[in-house]
């Protein structure tokens, strides 16, 4: 009942266009498996890869997409119910695959693995009805779960939910979440929120400020009204001392350098978003005399995932969706590249 052909959204190279056409079905190896793609989210990542904003290649021609929610269909010899089972519901991460033997998948640090395997962008992704998957490395997605809803929770959710906790934000203390009406800041608004921290958003324009602030942010700053940044957002702490935490999930380079300006004293910035050839600037004086830290963060682990999961599985998170056909894709991206998009855009593979 697997058919021999697909559809599937494919560039040929750099740049585009999309070609919305039929594809051969892969069959998995020893540790694969064969996930029929029901939904996938669309994250901006899978634009900056047909963009080629990064310094690394995609490999051509590309199948985009990392947030595929689906159903395993086959697997290869070596993959047992233990690890995953014919039938059950699974998502294809943004880490497709990790060695797990390098030292840092040694130490669940799997997303620094030195050999991985990237969906939608060294590997074909899930903006295909048919997709390849590491069998240890799927997701598991719990029972009951619709597979629309939680298909952004794959990359976006795992990953604010990852930086939230590199944060180490308490609860009671403050977050400021930049780009909190986009795909991953509008889940970052709700991890934040049930791990018992206050938010303030900061985005642009009335749409993702009313979804921000119906999300869970208990303030929002316009960054395209305000007229000063650092103080607007050290204003929105109740001791004018700024956020604890800063999660940075922005696609402008702007505010990844103004975040250490307003985080608080000991406080931490973390950079996520990933702007074309952007950089990060602090000043020294300043965060030296404020112990400033910043912090990188990347996807996550295994278990990350399985938490963030979990935290949706609970319905502690809502995910602001709005469901296209697959061969919408060249209109989400437009959308996205306009910064249109309050929440994400799931994609509806054909039936
Ligand atoms: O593991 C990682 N580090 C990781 C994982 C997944 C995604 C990193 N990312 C990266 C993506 O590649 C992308 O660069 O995170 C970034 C955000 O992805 P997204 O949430 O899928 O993008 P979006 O939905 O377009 O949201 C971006 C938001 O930023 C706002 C926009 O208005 C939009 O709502 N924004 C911008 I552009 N400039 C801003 C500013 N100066 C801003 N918000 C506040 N201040
Ligand atoms: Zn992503």
């Amino acid at each position: 009942k697997i058919p021999e052909e697909q559809w599937a959204q494919v560039i040929d190279k750099v740049g585009g266009p999309l070609q919305y056409k039929k594809i051969p079905v892969a069959k998995p190896g020893p540790e694969e498996v064969l996930v029929n793609i029901k939904y996938s989210g669309v994250c901006h990542t899978d634009l900056h890869a047909v963009n080629g904003d990064w310094p690394i290649p995609t490999k051509l021609p590309l199948v985009g997409g990392h947030e595929g929610a689906g159903i395993v269909v086959a697997r290869g010899d070596l993959v047992t119910d233990e690890i995953c089972k014919i039938g059950e519901a699974v998502g294809v991460k943004w880490l497709n695959d990790s060695c797990l033997s390098c030292t840092f998948c040694q130490q669940a640090d799997e997303p620094l693995c030195l050999t991985p395997k990237l969906s939608g962008y060294t590997v074909d992704g899930s903006f295909q009805q048919y997709c390849i998957a590491s069998a240890r490395h799927v997701a598991h997605i719990p029972e009951g779960v619709p597979l629309d809803e939680v298909s952004p929770v794959l990359c976006a959710g795992i990953t604010v939910y990852k930086g939230l906790k590199e944060s180490g934000a308490r609860p009671g203390q403050t977050v400021a979440v930049v780009g909190a009406g986009g795909g991953l800041g509008s889940l970052a608004v709700q991890y934040a929120k049930a791990m018992g921290l206050h938010v303030i958003g900061i985005d642009t324009g009335e749409e993702k400020k009313a979804l921000a602030t119906k999300l869970g942010a208990q303030s929002f700053i316009d960054f395209a009204q305000s007229s000063d940044i650092i103080k607007d957002v050290k204003n929105a702490t109740k001791d004018g001392l700024g956020p604890h935490a800063v999660i940075l999930v922005a696609v402008s380079e702007k505010p990844f350098q103004q975040a250490a300006e307003y985080v608080r004293p000991r406080g931490t910035v973390i950079v996520i978003g990933l702007p074309a050839k952007a950089y990060i600037r602090a000043p020294v004086f300043e965060s030296v005399l404020k112990m400033v830290r910043i912090q990188c963060s990347y996807v996550g682990n295994r278990q990350d995932s399985e938490e963030a999961l979990d935290f949706f599985a609970r319905g502690l998170i809502k995910v602001p969706f709005k469901t296209v056909d697959l061969k919408e894709l060249p209109k989400v991206y437009e959308m996205m590249h306009a910064g249109q998009i309050a929440g994400r855009y799931v994609l509806k593979m054909p039936d």
